[in-house]
């Protein structure tokens, strides 16, 4: 089975790229660098998700020489002019993302301002060839975090068509309809070629 480095230090990353892999039937063993013993991360100093996500791709290809894939990612909020973007992983600074999402929440109560969406940029690398893929999932914000799957904003976003937030729907929505897997079966269909 073909070997693939996956980008990231983020474990709810890895799994979801493992379930959307699986779901979408590509086979293929995915890696991670920590799996590599490798604990180092690249500075992550872009100014959108293709050059962040270029830059993590990047950085492992060129220290494991194994064709790379690299995920990077956020959410975009109107009630926050389009923030925090690709600095969704640090916004609100060390808070856990159980009170993230009530600050966020109790912050826009009562607004109807509600519109958001998840941009996922894939970068994969093989024989120095650099491709991307895009995915974006639009909805809006939950008036409180609701549900306990997937991870970081899952539990205050609620995909457009849809009553309940992504971590209620849980794993099978989002292998099929999330930002990523968008994205990675964009990926899927070039990859199988
Ligand atoms: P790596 O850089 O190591 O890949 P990271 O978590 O720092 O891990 P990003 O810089 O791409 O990754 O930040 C993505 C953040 O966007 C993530 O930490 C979440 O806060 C948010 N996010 C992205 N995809 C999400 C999803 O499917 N569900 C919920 N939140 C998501």
């Amino acid at each position: 089975m073909k070997k693939i480095l996956i980008a990231t230090g983020n474990a709810h990353k890895i799994q979801e790229f493992k379930d959307i892999l699986k779901y979408l039937n590509v086979e293929v063993e995915l890696i991670s660098p920590k799996d590599l013993g490798s604990y180092e991360e690249p500075i992550e100093n872009g100014k959108t998700y293709e050059e962040n996500s270029y830059i993590k791709a990047k950085f492992f290809y060129d220290k494991f020489h194994l064709p790379t894939i690299a995920d990077d990612s956020g959410v975009e909020i109107d009630f926050y002019d389009g923030k925090p973007g690709i600095y969704s992983a640090r916004f609100l600074g060390d808070m856990s993302y159980r009170d993230r999402n009530i600050y966020i929440t109790n912050e826009m109560k009562g607004s109807e301002n509600r519109g958001a969406s998840f941009h996922c940029v894939i970068t994969y690398i093989e024989n120095d060839i650099v491709n991307y893929y895009k995915g974006i999932l639009y909805g809006k914000i939950a008036n409180e975090p609701k549900g306990d799957e997937g991870f970081g904003y899952d539990p205050i976003f609620i995909c457009n068509g849809f009553n309940s937030t992504n971590a209620e729907l849980g794993q099978d929505f989002k292998n099929h309809h999330s930002h990523r897997a968008l994205a990675l079966r964009k990926w899927a269909k070039d990859f199988e070629k």
